[in-house]
């Protein structure tokens, strides 16, 4: 036998026994076993390193350091899920559906939700390419070489694998790791980590891929992205079995249950097993598990109507309330924070928790120098749950938002149908200067590099910058003269401004602070329209056609075009040099007309693409897609296998494009 061929044959044994261990977690062999033909493979690999394959298992580690990690744009975005905090919205969730269904039994697919990391892995032609982190679901960081050292997660797919498969799922660090690895921290003088999900994404964003493969890493899928595959299984559990199938790790307490009372069954039958899981959870995740009933019900906002994320009860301490401090948000609300004799809740050391507003304060009846239980839920911010009533001085008072800013003196005012109050200095409130210039200079606006808190708060102290474009106006002097600060880091500061002045429309919209828009508010509109000067225009009723943009947003948006003085802001903005490439807006003019207000429904089986691909570009050219036929149906696009929806549409006129139409119609 050629020594190719033995290797090749080496490397399918090896990966085999990895499945077994991994996946199936059921060995055939010990691991003195395997790690004598792995060691045998880097013998042979070592004499003839012509041979080695980048999918060879012997290839998880030793790529070089990165500086930095690369963005990566998911092509199907990552969602979010909704959550439950008790059986109520579990039942109002499951109403939802059954409603919108028209059907009174429902299957669900019930998992343990795993307190990691979400990541994507990409195959193509079986080998993986890409691992990426979530980040904020749009997009994320490229992690490829960090994702490749960990064990369960298969560098090359076996068996009938489509072209291309994307595997979505978590990251999670077992809690024997996690137990271990702090106790090495510890012996090495370095940072203990708080928890596992901070311990597993610390671990999963090492530039130097050396350090992740130190860490007791773990991979679980959970839903699958893009994929090239016409003929999967039509249920989640089916997905999560061919995936297993494909050689990745699937977690072993997957359930298919029946309706709202097997998905309680299965919350308890898990929080009971919860202390004795290998890994940490923070809940349990619904899914629906027959994949047409999903596509029915769709998604709302970036969430899926047809999944929930039941959470476990948060956990709880007792501690003393010392004071009620105010806050003061980048859009003057009143935030009133309570001050906590320090304790521990679940492993972090709590100070503070928020009070959310009044009506709260009151509802609660909150006061100084209560006793107060206090609640820390994953990664939200704690909360003051109630207090103890019987330990209450009894001198106290009952706590009252102040009328006037602690921060500018300005008035207090609180908008009749609105829970917050806010202060209505504005931009003459030192604190909504301050915060509206941190948020413009963070890292998702314009990403302006060493320009941190304690820079823009001296800034605003010594009244050297009103608005953003006061930023670019200063002097090397003016950055030089400021605290901790020299002429090197002046320097510094000033070429990264200079360099953040290329950036992006939708950065640069979201840098704005307009009321509601959000990253991803910010990148619907970049996609939507062709230019700024095209959105200062749009109306908002032309703003409430666009997808996922409702009447408050579009309200928002309009009235801070109308300003003047924000407008001015903008102007001096782009004339001190902030610009963003119009690439996008070109391919969309070319792609012209676009299907802006049309209403498409998808039915059948697609070839060339799968529907949430189909989805996807529809959204992107302004259409809205629709899980079911009405009169307002603009096209029905049937696949193979239409059933039902081919007949509805005929009924009602809609117009029906076949496959090789709706791609033209795309453009692709
Ligand atoms: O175990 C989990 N953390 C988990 C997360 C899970 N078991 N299933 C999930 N399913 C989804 C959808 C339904 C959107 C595919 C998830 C997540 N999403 C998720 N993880 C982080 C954000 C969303």
């Amino acid at each position: 036998m050629s020594i190719l061929k033995q290797i090749q044959q080496l490397r399918t044994e090896i990966n085999e026994h990895n499945y077994h261990y991994y996946v199936l977690d059921n060995p055939k062999i010990t691991d003195s076993e395997y790690d004598l033909l792995m060691r045998e493979l880097q013998t042979l690999e070592a004499n003839y390193p012509e041979s080695i394959t980048s999918d060879s298992p012997t290839q998880r580690v030793g790529a070089e350091p990165l500086s930095a990690f690369a963005e990566i744009i998911h092509t199907i975005p990552m969602l979010s899920l909704g959550n439950a905090f008790d059986n109520t919205e579990v039942y109002d969730f499951a109403e939802r559906a059954t409603e919108r269904l028209q059907t009174k039994e429902i299957s669900y697919i019930a998992e343990p939700k795993l307190d990691g990391l979400a990541i994507s892995l990409r195959y193509e032609a079986g080998l993986l390419v890409t691992g990426a982190t979530r980040g904020n679901g749009h997009q994320g960081e490229n992690v490829t070489q960090n994702v490749k050292t960990i064990k369960n997660i298969p560098l090359c797919l076996r068996g009938q694998y489509p072209e291309i498969l994307e595997v979505r799922g978590e990251v999670v660090m077992p809690k024997a790791g996690f137990a271990k690895l702090n106790q090495q921290q510890v012996a090495k003088c370095e940072k203990i980590f708080a928890n596992p999900r901070n311990a597993a994404a610390g671990s999963l964003r090492q530039l130097d891929s050396n350090v992740t493969a130190t860490r007791p890493l773990t991979f679980y899928s959970y839903a699958i992205g893009a994929v090239s595959e016409a003929n999967l299984p039509k249920t989640h559990s089916g997905i999560l079995h061919q995936l297993q199938e494909w050689g990745l790790p699937v977690a072993q307490q997957n359930q298919v249950v029946q309706d709202v009372k097997g998905c309680l069954q299965y919350y308890q039958t898990i929080l009971a097993q919860r202390a004795t899981l290998p890994f940490e959870i923070d809940g349990v995740v619904y899914k629906i598990n027959d994949i047409e009933q999903q596509e029915i019900l769709g998604y709302i906002s970036k969430a899926p109507r047809w999944a929930i994320a039941h959470k476990f009860p948060a956990q709880e301490a007792l501690t003393q309330l010392l004071a009620i401090e105010i806050q003061v948000g980048r859009t003057g609300a009143i935030t009133p924070v309570a001050k906590l004799a320090p304790v521990n809740v679940g492993g972090v050391t709590v100070s503070h928790a928020t009070l959310h507003n009044q009506d709260e304060i009151r509802r609660k009846d909150v006061r100084i120098n209560d006793t107060v239980i206090v609640r820390r839920a994953g990664d939200v911010i704690p909360e003051v749950v109630r207090v103890l009533l019987e330990k209450r001085p009894t001198d106290s008072q009952p706590f009252v938002l102040p009328n006037k800013c602690p921060v500018c003196d300005s008035a207090v005012v609180r908008i009749a149908e609105e829970a917050v109050a806010r202060c209505t200095g504005g931009l003459f409130c030192p604190a909504q200067r301050q915060q509206a210039l941190q948020h413009y200079v963070s890292r998702q606006a314009m990403d302006i590099d060493g320009l941190g808190k304690k820079l823009v708060v001296q800034l605003v102290e010594n009244n050297l910058v009103n608005n953003p474009a006061d930023i670019y106006d200063l002097s090397h002097e003016q950055w030089a003269g400021l605290e901790r600060m020299g002429d090197k880091s002046a320097d510094n500061v000033m070429a990264s401004i200079d360099k953040s002045k290329a950036t992006t429309l939708a950065r640069f919209l979201y840098a704005l602070g307009i009321r509601e828009v959000g990253e991803s508010t910010a990148n619907i509109l970049a996609e939507q329209f062709t230019s700024l000067e095209q959105l200062e225009l749009a109306s908002e009723h032309e703003l409430q056609q666009i997808t996922d943009i409702g009447p408050v947003v579009a309200k928002h948006i309009a009235n801070f075009f109308q300003q003047p003085h924000n407008i001015e802001i903008i102007q001096r903005l782009q004339a001190i040099g902030v610009h963003w490439s119009t690439k996008d807006s070109i391919t969309q003019i070319l792609t012209e007309p676009t299907l802006a207000g049309k209403t498409f429904v998808l039915t059948g089986t697609l070839l060339q693409m799968n529907r949430n691909e189909a989805k996807s570009s529809l959204q992107k050219l302004g259409a809205k897609v629709s899980g079911s036929i009405s009169k307002n149906t603009d096209y029905l696009v049937a696949g193979e296998k239409s059933g039902s929806k081919l007949e509805k549409a005929k009924n009602l006129g809609v117009a029906i494009l076949e496959e090789a139409e709706f791609i033209e119609l795309l453009g692709k």
